[in-house]
């Protein structure tokens, strides 16, 4: 049971298999003056802060909060460890709230013990444009686990999005909630197998030395594209036709102009990578391809204390092959020094993961919408969404 998620606008779980609902809102809007106008209350000894990403202070204490609180794998191995560079980036996006970047101290010693934060953006769900909060990096420290905080977070950043005319939002979790849009699972693509087996992410397969496993993963020493560059400010206008052009496929996706792609595409030292083709003899630019940059804290290991990760981000085929295109961009990270490359099962991504030698992972990805039903969840290659 959902004692909270069933008083919410969600899709529940009677209501799974019941084509007789509409799709869209499944609440109206209200007018503005009937949000309500106080925080909601917390435990007397908490208080609400909004959090400032560009004080340095602020950025710092958001980033020890979620170094040491947030996600880990099921085994307690890794915990993510997002960069302070990453968290400005990902929490500053065009149009971005101040007020829905919100933090929980305690009134006594004013440490920060809790985060939720949401950041606007259109998301484009069949025909409809629809705007919304990206709604993440939800934390509670350690020690205020289970004592119901969550909820009040959750209320708290739904009535700030509200304040500002906004009324759905999407988000991801690791856990099963009501109800999933579609489940996605992650894959792995060993760059540095020997360090993987070494803290754990990985294994040594039935019959494999360590040296055949290195030599199975091995890389060229560059990339095989002709015209295959690092993006610069001056494509953007050329990715974004690309990337709306090809979005426009998937049931659910971003809807991008030219000041999202800027911000969300253009490379960021240890934060965003993108790649494209530009023909040599056209100059046309036909292919792109990105990952973004998300380090995991390893847990009790003697040798080894960060796990270096590439996330695929959002790519786009028109002349190069998907798998060349990716095998590029493995041949890049190598070549920066990721120990492992990590894709989700969305979009066309099916086509290289086991070509590629990426392995399944164990965790599962749910995607989510607030009050905007679905008629039937989609499949993870009907999803153009990938947030970070
Ligand atoms: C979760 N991840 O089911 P029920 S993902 C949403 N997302 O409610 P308590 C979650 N809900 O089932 P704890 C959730 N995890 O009784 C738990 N819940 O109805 C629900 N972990 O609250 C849970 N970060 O405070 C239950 O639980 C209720 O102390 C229990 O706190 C949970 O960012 C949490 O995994 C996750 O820091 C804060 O475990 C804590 O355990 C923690 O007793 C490690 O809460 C870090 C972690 C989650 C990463 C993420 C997306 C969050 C989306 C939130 C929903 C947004 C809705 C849209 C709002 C805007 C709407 C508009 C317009
Ligand atoms: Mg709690």
């Amino acid at each position: 049971v959902h004692k909270f998620w069933e008083t919410q606008p969600v899709g529940q779980y009677k209501d799974v298999g019941n084509t007789g609902l509409p799709e869209g809102p499944i609440e109206a809007s209200t007018p503005l003056s009937e949000v309500k106008q106080e925080p909601y209350n917390l435990p007397s000894p908490y208080e609400w802060t909004t959090c400032d990403m560009n004080s340095e202070e602020t950025c710092n204490e958001v980033y020890n909060l979620l170094k040491n609180n947030y996600v880990e794998d099921d085994e307690n191995m890794f915990r993510f460890n997002y960069s302070k560079e990453f968290l400005q980036w990902a929490l500053h996006p065009p149009g971005y709230y101040t007020s829905w970047h919100i933090g929980v101290r305690a009134k006594a010693s004013k440490k920060l013990v809790a985060f939720i934060t949401g950041v606007p953006a259109r998301i484009k769900v069949r025909d409809d444009v629809v705007k919304m909060a990206e709604v993440n990096f939800l934390c509670v420290h350690k020690k205020l686990r289970s004592k119901r905080l969550a909820p009040v977070m959750i209320k708290e950043v739904t009535r700030r999005v509200h304040l500002e005319n906004i009324w759905q939002a999407a988000y991801t979790a690791g856990v099963v909630l009501p109800t999933p849009i579609t489940t996605c699972q992650y894959w792995h693509r060993s760059l540095n197998p020997k360090k993987l087996i070494e803290v754990g992410f990985s294994r040594l397969g039935a019959r494999m030395t360590m040296s055949r496993t290195i030599k199975l993963y091995k890389l060229p020493d560059s990339t095989a594209t002709p015209g295959f560059r690092a993006m610069e400010l001056r494509d953007v206008p050329a990715v974004t036709r690309l990337l709306r052009n090809y979005l426009a496929r998937f049931v659910v996706a971003p809807d991008f102009d030219e000041d999202d792609v800027e911000h969300w595409l253009l490379p960021r030292e240890n934060v965003m990578d993108t790649f494209l083709v530009e023909s040599p003899e056209t100059h046309e630019v036909t292919d792109i391809c990105s990952f973004y940059t998300l380090p995991s804290t390893i847990l009790g290991n003697q040798n080894h204390s960060t796990l270096k990760a590439a996330y695929s981000y959002y790519n786009v085929s028109t002349k190069t092959p998907l798998l060349q295109l990716t095998n590029d961009a493995l041949i890049i990270a190598k070549q920066k020094d990721y120990d492992v490359f990590n894709a989700l099962d969305v979009m066309e991504n099916e086509c290289f993961l086991k070509e590629l030698k990426f392995g399944p992972g164990d965790g599962q990805l749910h995607y989510y919408l607030y009050n905007y039903r679905l008629k039937h969840a989609i499949k993870p290659s009907e999803l153009g969404l990938v947030l970070l």
